[in-house]
């Protein structure tokens, strides 16, 4: 993880700790067991077909595939803060005070977070207090070669098969597409070469990371994909997924957006607003990072808007047949403000207004509190566990033999995941989270030649 000594790095190391070592904690409630519910791949299930009596059967997604359990992983990475893990989860404050008791000593042996590199630039400057762990000099090129050899050095180590590469850091600024810096693969590795200003920290983890041949997963809401960036994963068939942890919020609007236009209902305006305390909050208290969520959370009801020509007008079309604008949709605002108080549990309230039957108006008011951190959790160890299973996926095309081939670089399959799905150039974003699933689920289930998911039922509905 770049981001290690994070909210999001902590609590995932603690408690991956505390399943590992069966350690249960004392709450107000009673006593709690350590478990990996909110992981959709060891807490949810996938119909498989029926019994010999027609009763459904359903497995554990993870037990589809031969896949990593979460146990298993090995725990490091990189921060530009230096504090040690065990000190770090209690900066966080996310985790129960009798979990963190228990578990400081298990976290106190992992190795504190490698030097990074600290582009101020890139995130906010209220962030600048925490960078006292950097990777010494200014020189990109000697910062990349030195985070490759930190994959390396931390693969041989820990006797790996693979590493996967996972961008929880801060969200940084968004970067200037330049032509001849970033557009293309040949001009991202110069530009590298040249330390020139527009390329982030994420950006080189990403780099670092395909020419490693290690898969690379950021999320954070930022555009780490620069074309150049994207052209190099596919130069060396490296894999990469992002953007942007789907936790909560717009998890919840990626099903309830759908819900209405698939209802036939017509969203007018969707106002979102939440408040944390957390030093993501922080961090997005600054305009330019804020910038980069308030995109990533803006995008996800695009699609389900352009498939309903009979509620949303398309957009017009020129007489040289280009659209001359986006088309009708809903009013969207995003809102994000920094509360230390509340910290990492997150407040959102989100506003759904609608124009329903003849005129009529519906006002759809959702309020949702969570601890931000222990929502996605989860979702960075399907993400990890999910790339480097298809990373092992290989396929040709026919029934003529041939060669096997790995699947294209940007995997699109771990959409479910992420608020603003990177897709293969050209071809369709699916926000809707159910069709997200579905397409998971069902590629989980052809590799082991089971059939799609379908609700068709016939014998069901005939005599
Ligand atoms: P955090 O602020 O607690 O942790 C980020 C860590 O990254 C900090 O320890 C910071 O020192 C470190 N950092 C900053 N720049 C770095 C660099 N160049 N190299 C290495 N380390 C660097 O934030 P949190 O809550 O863990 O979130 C991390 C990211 O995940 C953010 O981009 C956030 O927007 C995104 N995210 C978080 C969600 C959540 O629920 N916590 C949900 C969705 C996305
Ligand atoms: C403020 O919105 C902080 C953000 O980092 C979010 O908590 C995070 O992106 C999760 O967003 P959502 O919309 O999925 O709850």
């Amino acid at each position: 993880m770049i981001g290690l000594g994070g909210n999001n790095g902590t609590t995932l190391c603690a408690t991956i700790l505390a399943n590992r070592h069966n350690i249960a904690w004392g709450t107000k409630n009673g006593i709690q067991q350590p478990n990996y519910i909110g992981s959709m791949l060891r807490a949810s299930t996938v119909r498989i077909g029926t019994d010999d009596s027609g009763k459904d059967v359903h497995v554990p997604v993870c037990d589809v595939l031969p896949m990593v359990h979460p146990n298993d992983l090995a725990l490091g990475g990189w921060d530009i803060s230096g504090l040690s893990m065990d000190k770090s989860m209690e900066r966080a404050k996310v985790l129960d005070y009798d979990l963190q008791r228990q578990v400081k000593p298990h976290m106190a042996l992992l190795p504190p977070p490698l030097p990074s590199v600290y582009y101020p630039d890139f995130i906010a400057a209220n962030q600048e207090a925490r960078a006292d762990n950097l990777i010494p000099g200014e020189d990109k090129q000697a910062h990349l070669d030195h985070i490759r050899a930190d994959i390396r050095k931390f693969k041989q180590d820990n006797d790996l098969d693979r590493v996967v590469v996972f961008w929880t850091a801060n969200t940084e600024r968004y970067s200037d597409i330049i032509p001849g810096i970033n557009d293309t693969a040949d001009a991202l590795l110069r530009s590298i070469k040249e330390s020139h200003a527009e390329v982030s920290p994420s950006t080189l983890f990403a780099v670092a990371s395909i020419l490693e041949g290690e898969p690379f997963v950021n999320g954070g809401p930022q555009n780490t994909f620069v074309p150049g960036c994207i052209e190099l994963a596919e130069r060396h068939k490296a894999f990469i997924g992002g953007d942007d942890l789907k936790s909560g919020q717009t998890k919840l609007k990626s099903v309830f957006a759908e819900f209405l236009v698939n209802a036939g209902i017509k969203p007018l305006s969707i106002a979102s607003y939440n408040h944390l305390g957390n030093n993501d909050g922080y961090n997005l208290s600054s305009e330019r990072q804020f910038k980069s969520k308030e995109i990533s959370k803006s995008s996800v009801v695009d699609d389900m808007v352009d498939a309903n020509r009979l509620l949303y007008k398309g957009p017009e079309i020129g007489p040289k047949g280009a659209a001359l604008d986006k088309g009708e949709h809903p009013d969207h605002i995003v809102v994000i403000k920094y509360v230390p108080a509340v910290g990492d549990s997150k407040r959102a309230i989100d506003e759904y207004y609608s124009e329903i039957f003849c005129g009529g108006r519906s006002t759809i008011n959702i309020f949702n509190e969570c601890e931000d951190s222990l929502l996605a959790t989860p979702l960075i160890l399907d993400l990890a566990i999910l790339a480097e299973l298809l990373t092992r996926v290989q396929y040709r095309k026919g029934t003529e033999g041939g060669e096997f081939q790995p699947l294209y670089s940007v995997l699109s399959l771990l959409s479910y995941m992420l608020k603003a799905p990177l897709v293969k150039p050209g071809t369709e974003v699916v926000n809707a989270l159910g069709r997200q699933r579905n397409a998971l689920e069902s590629f989980l289930k052809a590799c082991v030649g089971l059939e799609t998911n379908t609700d068709l039922l016939l014998d069901t509905r005939i005599w």
